[in-house]
């Protein structure tokens, strides 16, 4: 009989099979990277190194899950401390599920993770998804307003295929966006996308805004990208998620040379 999602989550954690990679996001004007998305992966070792996702949707309600949260953060928190200790300029894109975000103890529990690890908030972009706001917007301004407070960058991810989007630019203290890889695939070949990321990027630079390009993997998006203005991008163009230690190493030549 196959064990429960919760139990299952538990033994990968305990059996160190998650593993944190890391995606660099790339600022084209000095094509270095700025900052580092953490990202899940879970090591199967029956199968390759796996997404985690589709266990994670299973356990949705689950104390495991909030381990799991818990054990993101702090990792995340962990390697970026490492990182920046060289360079201090590539901040850490961490990830925060709505269902993180209802938790009553958020605010506490980065908090402490914070005051462990020794990262300073300023370092980090919270990468929060329009979904996150539904249940009580209220409560979502309070968080938010904390959050940047404590120093917090605050960015959008997913922008535009969730809910209530402009509501959250004009309501809460947003820094950035993501525009999603569903934008950017067909930029090239969907002349509706190419308007739909034109108008973000609009949009988002007369409101002071940063914007990343997720997803972008061929020099004709790329060159779309820049004709809109675009200047942060991330995608396998430039990097795929990678181990920490690939990330250092290579964070170390780009402080040397500066080409792709
Ligand atoms: O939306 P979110 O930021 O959570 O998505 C990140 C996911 O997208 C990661 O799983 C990462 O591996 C994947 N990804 C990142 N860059 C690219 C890319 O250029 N192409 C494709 N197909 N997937 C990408
Ligand atoms: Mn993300």
């Amino acid at each position: 009989m196959t064990r429960s999602a919760p139990v299952r989550l538990r033994e990968a954690i305990e059996n160190h099979e998650l593993a944190l990679h890391y995606q660099p996001i790339v600022d084209l004007r000095t094509r270095k990277p700025v900052s580092a998305e953490a990202l899940l992966r879970w090591k199967n070792p029956e199968e390759h190194d796996e997404e985690v996702s589709e266990l994670s949707a299973d356990s949705e309600k689950s104390e495991a899950m909030f381990e799991l949260e818990d054990w993101t953060m702090r990792t995340a928190c962990e390697d970026a401390v490492r990182w920046q200790r060289r360079f201090p300029g590539v901040k850490l894109n961490l990830n925060l599920s709505a269902r993180e975000f209802q938790r009553e103890e958020l605010i506490d529990r980065m908090a402490e993770v914070f005051g462990d690890t020794g990262i300073e908030p300023h370092r980090i972009h919270l990468e929060i998804t329009e979904s996150a706001s539904i249940s009580d917007p209220e409560r979502a301004s309070k968080i938010l307003w904390e959050l940047r407070e404590r120093g917090l960058g605050l960015w959008l991810d997913d922008f535009g295929t969730g809910h209530s989007s402009l509501q959250w630019l004009k309501t809460f203290p947003i820094d950035g966006l993501k525009i999603p890889d569903a934008f950017v695939r067909d930029i090239t070949t969907d002349p509706k996308c190419d308007v739909i990321v034109g108008a973000i990027m609009t949009m988002a630079h007369a409101l002071e805004l940063a914007v990343v390009a997720e997803g972008v993997e061929t020099d004709e998006q790329l060159q779309r990208l820049v004709a809109h203005g675009c200047d942060l991008i991330q995608g396998f163009y430039f990097f795929k998620p990678m181990p920490m230690e690939e990330m250092a190493e290579i964070l170390g030549n780009r402080q040397q040379s500066g080409s792709r």
